[in-house]
């Protein structure tokens, strides 16, 4: 019989139904946290997880971790987790809480990721009054990695980057990120708490569950600083520690209530149902407007498609032009695609490449990591992302001789002087249409039709667009 059935016993604590039960992390720690003893993010984590279950909102939340020592929420929360760069979970927050309305977002950020790299993203979805919850957890230090002073480190603290301590002529004053976004007029609900001791932890509770219980109610943008011990990099003791938060830490961020339109908010705006799709014409004033007849010539839905290229070279070559035209012919055969450019710092001369995927299938990104096809137009891009190319892929090289180091026996080679075809055709600017007519005849499914249909949406004047037609074939037929 355990202790919760046994006449007599009431359960005045339990773990949270929200916590997991055992953690997946090192198979012999699977029952404690990665915290250290007295740390600020363990009690909160536990604060967290009630307020989800007395909320009922466990099937619907999705937690936003970003870097510090905040990262491991998905080994903890047993709730939906997305994790995002250094600083930027309230902007990953923004998209997911828009793009899952009946989601609640919980971003969890740490003081130097909230402060320091993430300020931009912080201000401005609190501008905007994004209906999400953060919780920011400032323990005044960059901690996971080691100590370095953080926007919120006092005046006066000894971290690993401010020996003689922080000084306010050098490192400028402790921020105050409460106080500054309640300069702002979106927020509903600001509020700063501490760990420092049982009443304030208990007042720290409420404040999580009421910036939580905001967003189930569609209010909008809450936020509960919470002033949190870090005892393993401030050199104390867990008690130690707790006292300082009370001590030091309060007196440079006094504890209060910054805003609070919980009571008379109106629920968010962006909340409101979508329009329907059929009135969308008709509020964009294209009503009835002739729209232009695409695709040109859609495949047959029976024909799969799934490509990843990615196209490289020096900027000057073609290369996103290549990757334009490869697209807008996906586009014309009826199927998903997506271009992204990435640019070197140098303009001309410089490296420059795109990531092109042409799908049946809704594209979730656009990024290339492991191409299908690599189109190399020199040797520097072929070193770049030759082991990139994925197994059984294709590389397609501007050259005769394909480097001996950068052999692989499971992808296939297909070098050739596409250069010359185009000094020959009278224009070296033509090589990227070579390219192009080889990678099209490789890919096969794309029709000549729409391939035209991109050429003349994208080179319009008829020189150049007969030039290139001409390399496109002169292309196709080295591929083989
Ligand atoms: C873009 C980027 N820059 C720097 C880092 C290194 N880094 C990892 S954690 C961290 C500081 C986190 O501090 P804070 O947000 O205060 O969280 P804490 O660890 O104190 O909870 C930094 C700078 C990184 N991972 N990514």
């Amino acid at each position: 019989m355990s202790s919760a059935t046994m006449p007599g016993y009431e359960i005045a604590h339990a773990r949270p139904r929200s916590i997991f039960t055992r953690f997946e992390r090192k198979q012999e720690l699977q029952h404690t946290t990665h915290f250290c003893p007295g740390c600020g993010h363990g009690i909160l984590h536990k604060m967290v997880g009630r307020a989800i279950d007395e909320l009922g909102i466990q099937d619907r939340t999705i937690m936003v971790g970003p870097v510090g020592c905040s990262v491991f929420t998905y080994h903890y929360f047993d709730v939906g987790h997305v994790m995002s760069a250094h600083g930027r979970a309230p902007a990953v927050a923004t998209g997911v809480r828009r793009s899952r309305p009946q989601s609640i977002v919980l971003s969890y950020q740490g003081d130097g990721d909230l402060s320091a790299i993430g300020l931009a993203e912080i201000v401005h979805a609190a501008n905007r009054g994004e209906n999400v919850t953060v919780i920011f957890v400032n323990n005044a230090v960059y901690s996971m990695t080691g100590g370095q002073a953080a926007p919120t480190t006092l005046l006066g603290m000894k971290t690993a980057t401010t020996p003689l301590g922080r000084s306010a002529a050098k490192e400028g004053y402790p921020l105050r990120m409460s106080e500054l976004l309640a300069t702002l007029e979106a927020p509903v609900y600001i509020e700063r708490v501490g760990l420092g001791d049982n009443r304030s932890i208990v007042q720290a509770q409420r404040a999580v569950r009421r910036a939580i219980e905001n967003q189930v109610k569609g209010l909008g943008f809450s936020l509960v600083e919470v002033l949190a011990p870090c005892p393993t990099i401030w050199k104390k003791s867990p008690v130690e520690a707790q006292r300082w938060v009370r001590s030091a830490m309060e007196k440079s961020f006094p504890l209060g209530v910054f805003r609070d339109r919980s009571k008379d908010a109106a629920p968010w705006p962006a909340d409101e149902a979508a329009p329907d799709l059929e009135k969308i014409p008709e509020i964009l004033g294209v009503a009835g407007a002739e729209l232009p007849e695409s695709p040109v010539l859609a495949l047959a839905a029976d024909v799969p498609v799934d490509l990843e290229v990615r196209v490289a070279g020096f900027g000057g070559q073609g290369v996103l032009l290549l990757g334009e035209v490869l697209a807008e012919a996906g586009l014309e055969a009826g199927l998903e695609v997506s271009w992204l450019p990435s640019y070197g710092p140098e303009m001309r001369s410089g490296t420059s490449n795109c990531h092109v995927r042409i799908a049946r299938e809704p594209i979730d990104t656009p990024l290339v990591a492991a191409p299908h096809l690599l189109v190399a137009m020199n040797e520097p891009a072929l070193r770049k992302f030759a082991a990139q190319v994925a197994q059984g892929g294709t590389i397609l090289y501007n050259g005769a001789a394909f480097p001996e180091q950068l052999q692989r026996p499971d992808l296939r080679v297909i070098a050739r002087p596409f250069a010359e075809i185009a000094l020959e055709l009278g224009n070296p600017r033509a090589m990227n249409m070579v390219m192009l007519g080889a990678l099209l005849e490789l890919v096969g499914v794309l029709p000549a039709a729409c391939v035209r249909a991109a050429l003349a949406q994208l080179v319009p004047n008829p020189k150049w667009q007969e030039l290139d037609l001409r390399a496109i074939a002169r292309g196709r037929a080295m591929a083989v």
